[in-house]
């Protein structure tokens, strides 16, 4: 137990070192800024509001030791820059399906934003019912004379697919638990439940849109 601690103390200080939070609140600055433009576009075009909420976080030195054991990785810090492609993540949620995909049509367009991996979970949702779309993006940072490309993810979900996950993210830590079981197939049931519901409120959406 103490070896863990230890650990993730490491990390810990790995990353107060090298000015890595600096780093990562410059590319989430820079990535607000841009899903806002975005955001404010999609108003436009689209005559109604289109982006719900927009969070961001830095994951915490626990969940990077637990995610590169999980990898079968030694959970050293300079080992995740490499391996983890989430340190940085950023959730937008909005209304319909199909804003999902215009938004990550429109970040895909950005210039200075290269995109290394799509994972499609609403085509094809996780066995446990997961649903949104992952971007896995490049981000140059310039420092000195380097330019440096740091990785983000961006999940780009509906209102009710965020709803869903953080229900099942509060199952995550409880798999063990009597009862647990249960209450997944009952979640899953439910994520079928949400993807047809989001068809029909896009296919109502666009019969109210055409009246
Ligand atoms: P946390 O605590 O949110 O940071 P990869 O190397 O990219 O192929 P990775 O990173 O495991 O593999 O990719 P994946 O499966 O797309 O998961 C990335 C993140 O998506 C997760 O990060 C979660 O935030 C979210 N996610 C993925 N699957 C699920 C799921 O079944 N339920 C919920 N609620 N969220 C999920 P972390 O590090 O697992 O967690």
């Amino acid at each position: 137990m103490k070896t863990v601690k230890k650990e993730i103390e490491k990390i810990r200080n790995e990353m107060n070192q090298d000015q890595y939070y600096l780093h990562c609140q410059y590319i989430m600055g820079i990535l607000a800024v841009k899903i806002k433009i975005i955001g404010e576009q999609l108003v436009l075009r689209n005559k109604r509001d289109v982006i719900q909420n927009v969070s961001q976080r830095i994951k915490t030195p626990e969940s990077i030791y637990a995610k590169m054991l999980r990898k079968n990785l030694e959970p050293e810090f300079s080992l995740a820059k490499e391996k983890l492609n989430d340190l940085i993540g950023i959730r937008i949620v909005c209304l319909f399906l199909d804003d999902v995909y215009e938004i990550a049509e429109m970040l895909k367009k950005q210039k200075d934003i290269k995109v290394i991996k799509e994972k499609d979970y609403i085509v094809k949702p996780k066995k446990n019912g997961y649903m949104s779309l992952h971007l896995i993006v490049e981000i140059p940072v310039c420092m000195g004379d380097k330019v440096e490309m740091k990785k983000v993810e961006i999940q780009i979900r509906t209102t009710a697919m965020d709803f869903w996950s953080v229900l099942e993210y509060q199952l995550l830590y409880k798999k063990n638990v009597k009862g647990a079981d249960k209450v997944g197939k009952e979640l899953k049931s439910y994520s079928d439940e949400i993807a047809a519901l989001d068809q029909k409120m896009l296919k109502l959406r666009n019969r109210i849109e055409s009246i």
